[in-house]
């Protein structure tokens, strides 16, 4: 019996994957599905809406399948090993662009056993990122929004955030995207930064806006991104208080909160010891930590607990046996901040924090030490980066250039062609203005 291997997603299973398979029906033999699973999908674009084991149930049951086994790297080539098709079907789409390598290996590994791939044509008038565009517009529900985050974790090697300050910066979080050795890079999730959320209303980073005012812009950021979201919590309040954001923001579907370990009033960490800022005692901390998970009412909500240790120049150990206190009192990650202007202190840092046996994922803000890359933060263990607030710190110059231009020049002209979109764009900019 010939031996056919499709490699699919089939996330969002549609007629151009049927008539692919029929394809191989009309062969006859054993058809053998290599699902994607979601780290090897991840490597490459998006995280698919299904996660493994829902795309498993309905591949398994399409009408010829024979077998459905992981494929866990977009490089088919440890399974085609394994199973030595005889041919290997995907649609003719593969052979540009990102996958045209993939199929060139995939020709040159089953050549060694005499197996063909077959190109079947595409489908026109329907395809994945036609459906997925679809999806987008229609939006995401809070479950599927909030278990985003999670999901990610166990994906990617690093799970990259980006601040967003209002509706429109979120769509830039949400929807920019660059193409990079034929990977789809974009950011995996949006930051509601406390800092950029008060300098967006010309307020201080002093903890003056109050939740609901936060919660309208976080509303604003709900309604036009898919993307999950974490929170930026400041020192959480008193725990009365904490236990309804907590609350509050798993009803909207926000992944997580990150929550500093500080008391009194707030004044932002990259000040440092200029400001007066005291960290809280460990106990009270951990004590908020577990009033939080007690109440939170869904199973993913991570509430992750900030160590402002290195910030306040309290030393590494200190550092060190807060992070264990916090994780004993169920805290679901650790945030590790610092205001250094080189990596190592983190560094350092994490080689303890990676020996810890319940160790749960690390996030760290590089602000200060920019020049951190997201490869360096991955070999160390660091599981997300928070860009927390560079999209609204190149905004500001922006419009002070453009405000300067039209101030010199009498007239917009010159800030319109050298600052400025053009006016065809904006008024486009936001689907439903015409
Ligand atoms: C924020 O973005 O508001 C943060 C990070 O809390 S920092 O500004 O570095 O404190
Ligand atoms: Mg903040």
């Amino acid at each position: 019996m010939k031996k056919i291997y499709i490699g699919m997603s089939a996330d969002l299973l549609h007629p151009g994957h049927l008539n692919i398979i029929e394809q191989a029906r009309q062969i006859g033999g054993e058809i053998i599905i290599g699902l994607l699973t979601d780290k090897a999908i991840a490597s490459y674009k998006r995280l698919p809406y299904m996660n493994y084991e829902q795309r498993k149930i309905i591949i398994e049951n399409v009408k010829g399948i024979s077998k459905v086994i992981p494929q866990d790297t977009l490089d088919y080539t440890a399974n085609l090993e394994m199973l030595k098709p005889d041919y290997v079907i995907h649609g003719d789409d593969w052979k540009k662009g990102i996958q045209a390598q993939t199929r060139q290996k995939v020709i040159d590994t089953i050549a060694k056993w005499g197996g063909k791939v077959i190109d079947v044509p595409y489908t026109q008038g329907i395809s994945s990122s036609q459906l997925n565009k679809v999806l987008k517009e229609i939006g995401t529900t809070p479950e599927i929004r909030a278990a985003r985050l999670e999901r990610l974790l166990e994906s990617k090697e690093i799970v990259t955030i980006c601040e967003a300050h209002n509706g429109l910066s979120s769509l830039i979080v949400e929807n920019t995207y660059v193409e990079e050795n034929n990977k789809k890079i974009e950011f995996d999730g949006i930051w509601i930064s406390s800092l950029t959320q008060s300098a967006a209303k010309a307020k201080p980073d002093i903890g003056y806006l109050d939740t609901t005012t936060r919660m309208e812009v976080l509303n604003d950021i709900l309604d036009v991104t898919t993307k999950p979201i974490i929170y930026d919590g400041d020192n959480g309040g008193p725990i009365e208080h904490f236990i309804f954001t907590v609350k509050t923001l798993e009803r909207l579907g926000v992944s997580g909160i990150i929550i500093e370990d500080k008391i009194g009033l707030k004044k932002n960490s990259l000040f440092g010891t200029e400001v007066i800022q005291n960290q809280d005692t460990k106990e009270n901390f951990a004590l908020k930590i577990k009033a939080g998970k007690t109440a939170q009412v869904t199973k993913n909500f991570m509430i992750i607990a900030r160590i402002e240790s290195l910030i306040l120049e309290k030393g590494m150990e200190d550092a060190i046996v807060r992070a264990k206190c916090y994780l004993e009192a169920g805290a679901d990650g650790i945030m590790i901040h610092s205001r250094q202007k080189t990596f190592d202190e983190i560094k350092e840092f994490t080689k303890y924090y990676n020996k810890f046996e319940n160790r749960k994922p690390l996030i760290v803000v590089p602000s200060s030490y920019s020049q951190v890359t997201e490869k360096e933060l991955a070999n160390c263990g660091i599981n997300v980066v928070i860009y927390a607030n560079q999209l609204l710190r190149a905004a500001y110059p922006a419009m002070v250039n453009t405000a300067k231009s039209i101030l010199l020049n009498h007239r917009s002209q010159e800030a319109s062609e050298e600052y400025c979109m053009p006016i065809k764009e904006i008024i486009t900019l936001i689907p439903g203005a015409k």
